[in-house]
């Protein structure tokens, strides 16, 4: 198979170490001073890929119209905050809702990234906290240290088979409206590979309303997945 090409867009308050962590994924560096989008090939399950990754300069230049047409372009999301700033993970609430808005969807792979894992000492978003926020919103979610590099290979990797399980889902959701009219949903659905066949099962399209899902207890086999 030929390699997949991604973009994953890195947002989130400013100091959290978006840079730090994009650098420590691209070349095992760290020199947080740098801020630029990068191109990197990666083996993901035996399946290579081409990243493009845009570390993004600050929630200032990121807001309003002209970067929901920016953030469209995205197929993943990494919302970064510091796990030593309470301030900076508040603030992500309002960057997933700029990628819900530009996606036009509440289901997008986003990860959910408290950083600076290494400062336990001076922790003021606890672990539960993050991971309830990436299950409200139907994220992925881990704690990395772009200065040791924990996790920060693990996320990229659990990013892009989230990408992967999205584009599946897509993949058969579009057939599915195809063959409407000439055959049964039996069929496709039983004559696409078994992986294909699962992505559907864990996450119908359309999607259910958030607040739906909530009360039923959510179907969330997909939505939450710790690296640690
Ligand atoms: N201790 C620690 N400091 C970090 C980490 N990541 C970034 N920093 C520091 O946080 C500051 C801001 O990092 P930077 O990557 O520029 O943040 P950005 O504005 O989100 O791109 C710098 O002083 C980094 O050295 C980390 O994982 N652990
Ligand atoms: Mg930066």
């Amino acid at each position: 198979m030929p390699a997949q090409r991604f973009s994953i867009v890195v947002v989130g308050d400013g100091a959290v170490g978006k840079s730090a962590m994009t650098l420590r994924f691209l070349r095992d560096q760290y020199d947080p001073t740098i801020e630029d989008s990068y191109c990197k090939h990666i083996e993901v399950d035996g399946q290579e890929v081409t990243l493009d990754i845009i570390d993004t300069a600050g929630q200032n230049e990121y807001r309003g119209h002209w970067n929901d047409q920016f953030m469209r372009s995205g197929d993943g999301f990494i919302c970064v905050y510091s796990i030593t700033s309470m301030g900076s993970f508040q603030e992500l609430v309002g960057f997933r809702n700029q990628i819900w808005r530009a996606k036009e969807s509440e289901y997008v792979p986003i990860m959910i990234a408290g950083n600076k894992s290494d400062l336990a000492g001076e922790r003021e978003v606890g672990t539960e906290v993050g991971r309830e926020f990436a299950e409200l919103s139907n994220a992925l979610y881990t704690e990395t240290s772009a200065k040791t590099g924990f996790n920060i290979h693990e996320m990229v990797n659990e990013l892009v088979r989230e990408i992967v399980r999205a584009r599946q889902r897509e993949g058969l959701a579009e057939m599915q409206e195809e063959s409407h009219e000439t055959s049964t949903m039996d069929e496709t659905v039983s004559s696409m590979p078994v992986s294909v066949t699962m992505g559907y099962v864990k996450s119908p399209t359309p999607p259910a309303p958030l607040e739906m899902e909530k009360e039923l207890g959510g179907s969330e086999e997909r939505c939450c997945c710790t690296i640690m």
